[in-house]
């Protein structure tokens, strides 16, 4: 993509209403612009983003066998008196009356539906288990929404609910999840800590969030410094067993607890406790028939008797996701994208667009790049250098190619990686070779 041609929006002062450095960042690099209290436009950079991100979840969740449905963002409010969670979701709920006086609402969360369309397709224990998810917008009419995306009103989630003919089978599904929400926060280039955690109104008797460690996260956290080296995670999501056990023993050695800080478990990790502070990018619950009963689930099981299923909800916070890592990845002069998620690879700069031996050059190397597969954002427009190498370092795409005069003259490119100083000369084909994943 050219940038004289995009829409990037940069800013040059910090804007006042952020108070925290990825609002900061997400604003002065043209990735979101507010529209209302807690609600954000998606610029093209902070789209390719979310995206990104929403193409991680959607690859673990289907890796670990879930399957993909898109369910309506406004339901209506019969649904969710079944549950009887109309009236106790109380004001975060966004109501809206229809034209003929029906009541509606915005989906904050969607149990309900899930569990209502999966009623009515399946029969038999045969049909079990099963894990259905989506990725869609959610509306929290948050009192007090701050922090820009973080915690929006309007907010990207994936939810996923499982369900299973009992309760040692929704543990393996529960399970299931935990090890995917391992995998899809390492695959972003992020460290993770799964914490036990309340329930709230999604109900149920376990649950854990998962926190990212950043410096200015909310959330006070204290873990087992096994964590830091526990990033991948190697096991069998299919032996149940073997499953539960790694599990099970990742909770009893590396758990974290959370500010309220548990004095047993606090000893019995003595020294090798660590304090960090965390941002929750996802919760898993596992709830039992609370929903199942309520919504008239249930399938014939093998004794011909109706069985209830088992069920649990999985979250990941998918626009929560891009404030999180820049909170993890950033410096003084901008964000520090993880390859994985960065909106492009390569920030291709021209030095001297006025320049007829630059530009043929630098047009070039964008072809070969193209041709390459390589996604980049080629800085072709009449600017000074200075202001090129900033806007770079703000929009922290991984690697920056820099095309000038003296280079030019002698056949090399300047090759640097976003986040580290050192820079190097390379001839073209060294210079693709080492930016081409
Ligand atoms: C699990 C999936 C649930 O809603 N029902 C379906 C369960 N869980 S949750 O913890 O309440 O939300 C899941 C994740 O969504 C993110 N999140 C938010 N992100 C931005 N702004 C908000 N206001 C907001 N509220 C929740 C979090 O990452 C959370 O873990």
């Amino acid at each position: 993509m050219r940038l004289s041609r995009y829409f990037l929006p940069v800013l040059k002062e910090t804007p006042g209403e952020a108070q925290i450095v990825s609002h900061q960042l997400m604003l002065r690099a043209g990735l979101i612009r507010q529209t209302a209290a807690g609600i954000y436009a998606w610029l093209p950079l902070g789209l390719r983003v979310l995206k990104k991100i929403e193409g991680i979840v959607r690859a673990e969740q289907d890796r670990a066998g879930a399957v993909e449905v898109l369910m309506p963002t406004i339901q209506s409010a019969e649904l969710w008196r079944q549950s009887g969670r109309y009236d106790a979701y109380g004001p975060e709920m966004l109501r809206i009356t229809d034209r003929h006086d029906r009541e509606m609402l915005f989906s904050p969360t969607a149990e309900e539906l899930f569990t209502t369309i999966f009623a009515g397709g399946v029969k038999s224990y045969r049909d079990l288990p099963r894990i259905l998810y989506q990725i869609q917008w959610k509306f929290r009419d948050e009192i007090r929404p701050r922090f820009g995306v973080m915690r929006g009103r309007e907010f990207f989630m994936k939810d996923a609910y499982s369900f299973d003919a009992d309760m040692a089978g929704a543990r393996h599904s529960y399970n299931r999840m935990f090890i995917a929400y391992l995998r899809t926060f390492a695959a972003m280039g992020m460290h993770a800590i799964p914490m036990r955690a309340d329930t709230g109104p999604i109900g149920g008797d376990l649950s854990h969030e998962f926190h990212i460690v950043a410096a200015t996260g909310e959330s006070g956290v204290f873990y087992h410094e096994n964590w830091d080296r526990a990033r991948s995670t190697e096991v069998d999501a299919d032996d149940a067993v073997a499953l539960q056990a790694y599990v099970d023993g990742l909770n009893a050695d590396y758990a974290a607890t959370d500010e309220k800080r548990d004095p047993a478990a606090e000893a019995a990790a003595g020294s090798a406790l660590k304090e960090a502070r965390g941002i929750e990018v996802g919760q898993i619950f596992y709830f039992g028939t609370k929903y199942s009963a309520a919504m008239s689930l249930s399938v014939q099981g093998p004794d011909g008797q109706p069985i209830v299923p088992h069920m649990g909800s999985y979250g990941i916070g998918v626009s929560r996701l891009v404030g999180a890592i820049i909170e993890a990845s950033h410096d003084k002069d901008g964000i520090i994208w993880p390859e994985a998620v960065a909106p492009y690879r390569v920030a291709l700069i021209n030095l001297r667009a006025d320049d007829a031996v630059c530009t043929t050059a630098a047009d070039d190397l964008y072809a070969k790049l193209q041709a390459a597969g390589v996604e980049v954002l080629y800085d072709d427009r009449n600017e000074r250098g200075g202001a090129k190498f900033a806007t770079a370092d703000l929009i922290g795409i991984p690697w920056q190619l820099v095309i000038g005069p003296k280079g030019v003259a002698v056949g090399t490119v300047e090759v640097k990686r976003r986040g580290q100083g050192a820079r190097e000369e390379l001839s073209v084909e060294a210079a693709l070779a080492r930016v081409a994943g």
